[in-house]
């Protein structure tokens, strides 16, 4: 018995230090395309670790977060949806797409003060990221002009600026990083083989371009995906392949359960299993060991155990805040309970 726990252990570091040599050695530039043959992580290495049994993935992932973060610590974010619904793409999962009935109602973009009063109640709350949200296929030159003031409100409160407005050109993304955006989120969602399902009016490749923007002109890249929509296990592999090959992979991963809302062409898709979930981010902590992986949308259907797994499986960061851009997020008050009650501090 001892020495089967011994043999396992060995095996499990032995696997480790060979995950973090790999990580070392290769410096293979993938340079944003699709194609990952000469990656640093194949497909196969991914999908052999989201196979293995539940306690050797969380094993592993746990020693790698360990390496790189103190475990028992957990970034807040808080979102803000400052330009609400209408939007012209057609993602099958948003209820803030034009092409769909949902009860989301199109707005404005809001006012400063609006959002300045967002962001004072974050920072009150204990947030140190601020994530401004806006349901665009991309900016116009003056919808730049008004993010750039509101990214300046941000930053006026001692925060870290995160915006997700769409597609970005480098010339606005430089125009943000002038204004002192830290961050910028813009998702792969899924797999470059699965996107044509969920969105028709973009192409994967559109998604890296804007990325590649984003990383040139200095500003941290925040990129994640969503599960939860009817993919395998195997699909759920190939998305963190996506993510982990990007050179340098993201600083910032959020993994978004899927959050059904009626009227959206997923609503109804069948549940995922929160243990996959789990499995999802295991998977992406061992790959990007020093990304802050975010346990994302889809937290107020889950428990506190399913949570406590995920802090276990390596996420490091949280949506904060009663709402998450349309729909709800736990409030503050749920979130510091369970937090107090894992001992878990927060940055
Ligand atoms: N319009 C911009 C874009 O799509 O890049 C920024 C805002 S968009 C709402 C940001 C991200 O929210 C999407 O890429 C997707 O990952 C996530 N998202 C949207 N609807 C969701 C849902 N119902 N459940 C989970 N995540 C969702
Ligand atoms: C991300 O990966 N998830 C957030 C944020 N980035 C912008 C958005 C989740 C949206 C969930 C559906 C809604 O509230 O509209
Ligand atoms: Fe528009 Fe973004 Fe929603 Fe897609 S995810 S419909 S681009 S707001």
């Amino acid at each position: 018995m001892t020495h089967y726990y011994i043999s396992t252990t060995l095996k499990a570091m032995q696997t480790n230090q060979r995950t973090e040599h790999l990580v070392r050695l290769r410096t293979l530039k993938v340079n944003s395309t699709l194609q990952a043959s000469n990656s640093k992580w194949s497909l196969n290495s991914i999908i052999d670790l989201i196979n293995l049994p539940f306690n050797d993935l969380l094993f592993q992932a746990q020693q790698i977060h360990r390496t790189h973060f103190n475990a028992n610590e957990v970034q807040l974010s808080t979102l803000l949806s400052i330009k609400t619904g209408g939007c012209p793409e057609d993602c099958a999962y948003c209820p803030q797409s034009a092409h769909y009935e949902t009860d989301v109602q199109a707005s404005k973009i809001l006012d400063t003060e609006e959002v300045k009063a967002a962001a004072q109640e974050a920072k009150k709350n204990g947030a140190s990221r601020f994530c401004m949200g806006a349901a665009w296929r991309e900016p116009k030159d003056r919808d730049i002009e008004k993010v750039v003031e509101l990214i300046k409100v941000v930053k006026e409160l001692d925060m870290e600026a995160c915006c997700t407005l769409g597609m970005l050109s480098a010339q606005h993304a430089e125009q943000l990083k002038n204004a002192g955006l830290d961050y910028y989120n813009h998702n792969l969602d899924t797999t470059p083989e699965s996107y044509a399902d969920i969105i028709t009016t973009r192409v994967y490749q559109e998604r890296l371009d804007t990325l590649e923007n984003v990383r040139n002109a200095g500003v941290h890249v925040c990129s994640g995906g969503i599960v939860g929509m009817g993919e395998s296990r195997q699909e759920r592999a190939g998305l963190i392949h996506q993510l982990a090959n990007l050179e340098p992979y993201p600083e910032s991963v959020p993994i978004n359960n899927l959050v059904q809302v009626e009227g959206t062409p997923l609503y109804g898709t069948k549940e995922l299993d929160p243990l996959e979930f789990v499995r999802t981010i295991a998977v992406a902590r061992i790959t990007m060991p020093k990304a802050r992986v975010r346990l994302s949308a889809g937290r107020q259907n889950m428990n506190e155990a399913t949570q406590a797994l995920c802090f276990m499986a390596g996420a490091n960061s949280i949506f904060y805040g009663d709402k998450l851009l349309t729909t709800g997020n736990p409030d503050w008050d749920r979130d510091r309970s369970l937090l107090e009650k894992l001992n878990i501090r927060t940055v």
